[in-house]
C-alpha cells in the first residue's frame, strides 16, 4: 500500500509534467498500457492470497481511475490552454484598414460601350446584336451598297475561303449596320436600338486596326425625321462628353445606305497642337448619320411609304481615344497591363457621364 501511494505521486507528477497531447499520451501509455505500471501490478494478483488480493486489487483498480481522470483532467487543461494561446495569437485588429480592391481593370472599349448603352439606354434604345461571320447580302447588297463600291474589293474586306465551291462566300463583317439590316427583316416597327460589336476590315496602321469596334443606332417608325436625328445625336455627344454646351455641327456627306446623309462634328480647339474638346474655332468629326435609304427599307421588307427613320454610326476605339486622352490606337489589342492599369477602369468607380459625376 505505501508502496502504491509512492507510485501514485510520481505517476501523478508525469502527468502533471506533460506539456502537449503528445507527452500527455505517451505518460498514459507507460501507466495504464498493456505493459503500463499499473497493468503490470494488476497481473501479479494472481499469485496473492484471496484476501489479499482484494485488498490490493481494489487499491490498484482506485490508482488506475485516479489516474485514467488525473489524464483526461491534463487533457482538457492543454486543450483550453491550446485555444486561449491561439485566440491571443489569432485576434482580428477591426482598426486595420481596408484590403485593397482587386487589381483588375475593366478595359476602355467595355468602358466606352457601357457609357454609350446608359446614354442611349436613357433614351428609350435597347441593344441589338448579331453574328460577327455575315452573308453578302446582309453585309453590302440590303444596305444599297453597289456590287462595283470599293469595300467590297478583295483588299479592304476580309473574306472567308467558301467550304464548298459553288457555296456563297462568307464575310467579316465590315460594320454591325447587317444587325440591323437582320432586325428590320424580323421585327414590326416602330425600332430604337443600337447595335455595339467587332467589325473589320483588312487595314493597319496608327489609327486602323484589322479589328476594331464600332456602335451602330436605328430608329424606324412613322414619323421619325431629321429632326428626332439632330437632337438624339447633339445629346448624345454632349452626354457622352460630359459637356453641356458642347457645339455639334451636321455637314452633308455621302453614304450609300442613308439619304440625306450628315457628318457630325463637335466643337474643339487645336491650339499649340493640343487636342481640346468643348469650344474653340475648330471642329472634329465624330460621327456618320442620316435618314435610312427607302431602298435599304425595302430591300428589308419595310413599307418605305408608311415607315421611315435615321440611323447613324461611330467606333469605338476612336470617341474613346477622343474623351480619355489616349494617342495610340495600337495598345487596345496588346494586353499591356502597364496600360490596361493606367487606362482601365475600376469597377466600383467607374466615371460616368450619364447622370453627372
Ligand atoms: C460612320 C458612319 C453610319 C449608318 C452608319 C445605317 C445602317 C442601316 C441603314 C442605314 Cl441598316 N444606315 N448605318 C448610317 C449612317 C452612317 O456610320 O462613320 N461609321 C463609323
Amino acid at each position: 500500500m505505501e508502496d502504491l501511494d509512492h507510485l501514485k505521486s510520481s505517476l501523478m507528477d508525469e502527468v502533471a509534467a506533460a506539456r502537449d497531447p503528445g507527452a500527455l499520451e505517451a505518460v498514459r501509455v507507460r501507466v495504464l498500457g498493456k505493459k503500463g505500471a499499473v497493468t503490470q501490478r494488476m497481473k501479479t494478483l494472481g499469485g496473492l492470497e484471496p484476501e489479499a488480493r482484494k485488498a490490493a486489487g481494489q487499491a490498484l483498480n482506485a490508482l488506475k481511475d485516479a489516474l485514467a481522470g488525473a489524464i483526461e483532467a491534463r487533457k482538457t487543461a492543454l486543450a483550453d490552454e491550446a485555444l486561449s494561446a491561439r485566440l491571443e495569437r489569432e485576434t482580428v485588429d477591426v482598426t486595420l484598414p481596408g484590403r485593397p480592391a482587386p487589381a483588375g481593370h475593366i478595359h476602355p472599349i467595355s468602358q466606352t460601350l457601357e457609357e454609350l448603352v446608359a446614354i442611349f439606354g436613357e433614351m428609350g434604345f435597347s441593344v441589338a446584336e448579331g453574328p460577327d461571320i455575315e452573308d453578302d447580302f446582309h453585309n453590302f447588297t440590303a444596305l444599297n451598297i453597289p456590287q462595283e463600291h470599293p469595300a467590297r474589293q478583295d483588299h479592304d474586306t476580309f473574306y472567308l475561303p467558301p467550304l464548298t465551291p459553288d457555296a456563297a462566300r462568307m464575310v467579316l463583317r465590315t460594320h454591325t449596320s447587317p444587325v440591323q439590316i437582320r432586325t428590320m427583316q424580323s421585327v414590326e416597327p416602330p425600332i430604337r436600338i443600337i447595335v455595339p460589336g467587332r467589325t473589320y476590315r483588312a487595314d493597319s496602321d496608327a489609327t486602323h486596326s484589322p479589328m476594331f469596334h464600332q456602335v451602330e443606332g436605328l430608329v424606324i417608325d412613322e414619323a421619325a425625321h431629321m429632326g428626332h436625328l439632330k437632337g438624339t445625336l447633339i445629346d448624345f455627344c454632349r452626354a457622352f462628353f460630359g459637356i453641356s454646351d458642347l457645339p455639334v455641327r451636321f455637314r452633308p456627306s455621302y453614304f450609300p445606305f442613308t439619304e440625306p446623309s450628315a457628318e457630325v462634328d463637335i466643337g474643339c480647339s487645336r491650339e499649340g497642337g493640343q487636342l481640346k474638346i468643348g469650344h474653340g474655332k475648330d471642329w472634329l468629326e465624330i460621327l456618320g448619320s442620316g435618314m435610312v435609304h427607302p431602298k435599304v427599307l425595302e430591300n428589308c421588307g419595310i413599307d418605305s411609304t408608311r415607315y421611315q427613320g435615321f440611323a447613324f454610326g461611330m467606333g469605338i476605339e476612336r470617341i474613346a481615344m477622343l474623351k480619355y486622352g489616349m494617342p495610340d490606337l495600337r495598345p487596345f489589342y496588346d494586353s499591356d497591363l502597364r496600360w490596361l492599369r493606367h487606362y482601365g477602369f475600376l469597377p466600383l468607380e467607374t466615371p460616368s457621364m450619364v447622370r453627372g459625376l
